[in-house]
């Protein structure tokens, strides 16, 4: 009897840990006020039906298929242009041999599937620290555009209803939504540097009114008599200031609060 609920646990691990991981790249971007060449993440362990069904389809003993089957542990990592999955092939490759180890790349970006799929697949071991003591297990990183998981998304769905027998006629329309979709990604990156300058700005200009928030509260907190006065000029300023003149309120509010702590 193979026992699924123990197999599955150090995957379940696996998926989490590169979650948080993949996730925290995202947040350190924002905190720097710089564009993150991630915009989502996503995982998820294989179900044990997948796993027994690839494992009939490709002729693996059941005993084997953790050393066989590569995405039992799948990572999924959504960027918003094409160029930005290089970024992040390139942040996964800077890691190898640290935190992870990269046991194959497949580009499907240039050796594009025969029903359309675009993607580029990075195959990992990923060393874990469990209960029952250290453990090695295989995980698939995923790395796709927005347009590209819309697509991808649509054709899995339809490979399950029609059992991977989608008839000729949807198997061509979505080769040209396939191709559609790759003609996206290229008209999105040729606007890319405006949309990275605005939403840039759009965080900046959220962190430094994060700022301004909080430290207005602490000196409320210190005592400070005019705090009121200093909300309403912010609520002026984030209505209809410049992002300069919230810098130069928030440089003033830490000067305030520096002379109060003095004292
Ligand atoms: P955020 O950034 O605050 O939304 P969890 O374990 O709960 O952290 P899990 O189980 O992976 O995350 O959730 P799920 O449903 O698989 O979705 C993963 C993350 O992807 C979620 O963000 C979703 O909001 C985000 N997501 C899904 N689809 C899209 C999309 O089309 N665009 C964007 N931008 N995000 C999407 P989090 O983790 O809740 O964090
Ligand atoms: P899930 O969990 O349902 O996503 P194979 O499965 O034999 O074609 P192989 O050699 O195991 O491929 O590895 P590959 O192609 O690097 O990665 C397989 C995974 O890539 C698939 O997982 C899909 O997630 C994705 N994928 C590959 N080809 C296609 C495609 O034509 N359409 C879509 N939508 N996704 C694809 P699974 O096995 O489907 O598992």
């Amino acid at each position: 009897m193979i026992k699924w609920t123990k197999i599955l646990l150090p995957y379940e691990q696996a998926v989490e840990e590169l979650k948080i991981k993949f996730k925290s790249i995202r947040k350190e971007y924002r905190k720097i006020d710089e564009y993150s060449p991630i915009e989502f993440v996503t995982g998820r362990v294989k179900k044990i039906s997948s796993i027994i069904n690839k494992a009939a389809k490709r002729n693996i003993s059941l005993e084997n298929v953790e050393e066989e089957i590569e995405d039992i542990a799948g990572i999924r990592i959504m960027c918003q242009f094409t160029e930005d999955i290089y970024k992040v092939i390139e942040l996964i490759r800077s890691r190898n041999n640290k935190d992870l180890h990269i046991v194959e790349e497949r580009n499907y970006l240039d050796a594009i599937k025969e029903s359309g799929y675009r993607s580029y697949h990075i195959i990992i071991k990923y060393p874990l620290h469990t209960v029952f003591g250290e453990k090695v297990v295989l995980a698939e990183i995923q790395i796709r555009t927005l347009a590209m998981n819309f697509w991808a998304t649509i054709e899995h769905s339809l490979n399950y209803k029609f059992e991977s027998q989608i008839p000729q006629d949807v198997k061509d329309r979505l080769k040209n939504a396939a191709e559609a979709a790759y003609k996206l990604d290229m008209e999105m990156s040729q606007i890319r540097d405006e949309v990275v300058d605005a939403q840039e700005l759009f965080q900046a200009k959220s962190n430094v009114v994060e700022k301004i928030v909080k430290n207005i509260q602490k000196l409320k907190k210190l005592g400070y008599s005019d705090a009121e006065k200093l909300q309403k000029e912010f609520l002026y300023l984030k209505k209809e200031g410049v992002f300069k003149e919230l810098i130069s309120f928030n440089n003033k509010l830490e000067a305030l609060l520096e002379t109060m702590c003095k004292f």
